[in-house]
């Protein structure tokens, strides 16, 4: 046998298999994920509980398949329709799945990550990504907080990673591959996701509302796509950004229109990179009072399925 040209891992058998990604809000769970697929399909920001719903991303490489579960963060704060959804999500997420990677903020590890770790099987294969590592001046102070998560459970692997800058995020799935069933790959080759571009347009405009607007107004805000039309390479896309109150309408929108002039123009050049194609965004805002708590509204945009 010539070592040389044998390719790396030729005997092994495909292996493919389901993936959670859980962790508290904001320990960078939806940018590990979009780092692991290499495109923006989960949405993220500086503030907690910008992932509201299930997505999925596919990464395929030689020889296996995994498909990872993005959650969102296990929610321990006020009880709303909305917020019981999202834990139905969470928990959902880690129904069948073969393997966890739980992700924790470097040198941080409160009762809201360990809330999570309590929810993960014993008998589950878990890996434990240290998120965020970029951000140490020491990387020698992740030994006795890698020592002390290691006393917590089994681990199958610990990986320190910087998901925002990619150092680490291939030892992760290089380790996360051997955990998976042997067998044919469940998707295409270049399907990146599971979700449909409706349900990605939508997530890509309600990123900008994290990002752009204050700190509170996000959280009382959703967005809902009212038409979504492909025509050849061009997609014509109407959505609204549904409020609370009035007064919320107000600063969406902005003196002269600016905010939201600001919200569309950057949600549809996201998604002209996401989907490849020009886009045509026309976006409103419209008052919904009590949304979050509204079942059937959220019903409407595919929570709790
Ligand atoms: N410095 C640094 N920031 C990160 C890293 N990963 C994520 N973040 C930031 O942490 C915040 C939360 O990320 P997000 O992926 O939305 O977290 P999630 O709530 O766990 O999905 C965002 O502002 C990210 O840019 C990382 O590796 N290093
Ligand atoms: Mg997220």
């Amino acid at each position: 046998m010539n070592l040389q040209t044998a390719p790396e891992g030729a005997a092994q058998p495909h292996r493919a298999g389901t993936v959670a990604i859980v962790g508290r809000p904001n320990v960078g769970k939806s940018t590990l994920l979009n780092r692991l697929v290499g495109a923006k399909i989960s949405i993220t920001s500086d503030k907690p509980q910008t992932t509201r719903q299930q997505v999925t991303g596919i990464v395929t490489r030689p020889g296996a398949q995994v498909v990872f579960v993005d959650t969102p963060g296990y929610q321990t704060g006020h009880d709303s329709v909305l917020n019981r959804a999202m834990n139905r999500s969470v928990a959902g997420g880690l129904q069948g799945v073969d393997a966890v990677v739980w992700v924790v903020e470097a040198l941080v590890c409160d009762g809201r990550d360990e809330a999570v770790a309590g929810l993960l099987r014993r008998d589950l294969p878990v890996i434990l990504a240290v998120n965020k590592t970029d951000t140490l001046k020491d990387r020698k102070r992740l030994l006795p907080f890698i020592a002390r998560l290691a006393g917590m459970r089994d681990f199958a692997a610990v990986i320190p990673v910087s998901a925002a800058k990619g150092w680490q995020v291939n030892d992760l799935l290089d380790a996360i591959v051997p955990l998976l069933r042997e067998g044919p790959p469940l998707h295409d080759a270049d399907d990146i996701t599971t979700v449909n571009e409706r349900f990605l347009a939508a997530e890509l405009l309600r990123e900008k509302l994290f990002r752009l607007l204050g700190d509170e107004l996000p959280y009382a805000t959703t967005v809902e796509i009212e038409q979504f039309k492909e025509d050849g390479n061009l997609r014509s896309i109407q959505a609204s950004i549904v409020v609370d109150r009035e007064g919320q309408k107000a600063i969406v929108i902005g003196k002269g229109g600016q905010k939201l002039k600001a919200i569309a123009t950057e949600a549809r050049r996201d998604m002209e990179r996401l989907f490849g194609g020009k886009v045509f965004l026309e976006v409103w805002v419209k008052v919904r009072r009590g949304w979050a708590d509204s079942e059937a509204f959220l019903r409407r945009l595919g929570y709790g399925n």
